[in-house]
């Protein structure tokens, strides 16, 4: 299993367990949301363009985040396999990643969504307080993730994982990595 797409709504712990699980499985963690951020501290072009995406919770254009992954998954240490954190994020991401892998023939193995109720995540997001973690803006993340991100639970449904995402961090490690130990 070493081609694994993580989804969750914002603050499930996507980032949290995708830290973990990319040592436990020895592929490169591809987090949309960090890269996003490093470009936004080295105040490059792309971060000067999404910075305003980020701030408000919106959704990046899916050309330049489509973009970005491209480059990312081409670079040699996500050959052997990866742990998307935060991507697709919409199924027209989902039908581009498609394209990208099918070309190389390298399917996904697994779609690992994190179950948890909306309201436990706010207090999360709130106590770690990263500059789009006000509690407007994390609920317009929410709504964003209903409309755009849930379909895709649909979409992958053949490849589709949950798993409760409430406990404590190395329990939900614990049960994502033995439901893809399952299916392997
Ligand atoms: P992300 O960086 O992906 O942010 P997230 O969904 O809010 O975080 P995540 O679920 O990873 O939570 P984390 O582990 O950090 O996206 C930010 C923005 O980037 C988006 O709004 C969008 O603008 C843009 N973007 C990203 N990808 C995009 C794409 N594909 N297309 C377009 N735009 C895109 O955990 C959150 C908190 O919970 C932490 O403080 C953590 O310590 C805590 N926590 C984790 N697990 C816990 C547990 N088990 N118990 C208690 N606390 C826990």
């Amino acid at each position: 299993m070493t081609r694994v797409v993580l989804v969750g709504p914002p603050g499930a712990g996507k980032g949290t367990q995708a830290a973990a699980l990319s040592e436990q499985l020895g592929v490169p963690h591809i987090s949309t949301g960090d890269l996003f951020r490093a470009h936004i501290a080295n105040n490059t072009e792309l971060g000067q363009d999404v910075k305003r995406y980020l701030d408000s919770g919106q959704l990046v254009p899916d050309e330049v985040t489509n973009e970005m992954v491209r480059v990312r998954l081409d670079e040699p240490d996500a050959r052997g396999g990866f742990l998307l954190d935060g991507f697709p994020r919409n199924v027209g991401q989902a039908e581009v990643l498609g394209k990208l892998l099918s070309a190389a023939d390298t399917p996904l193995d697994a779609v690992v969504e994190f179950k948890i109720d909306e309201d436990l995540v706010v207090e999360r997001l709130l106590a770690r307080g990263r500059s789009d973690d006000s509690e407007g803006v994390i609920r317009h993340r929410q709504e964003v993730y209903r409309t755009e991100t849930a379909p895709l639970l649909a979409y992958y449904s053949d490849l589709l994982i949950t798993v409760d995402a409430v406990g404590e961090v190395g329990e939900i490690t614990a049960r994502v990595l033995s439901a893809l130990r399952a299916r392997s």
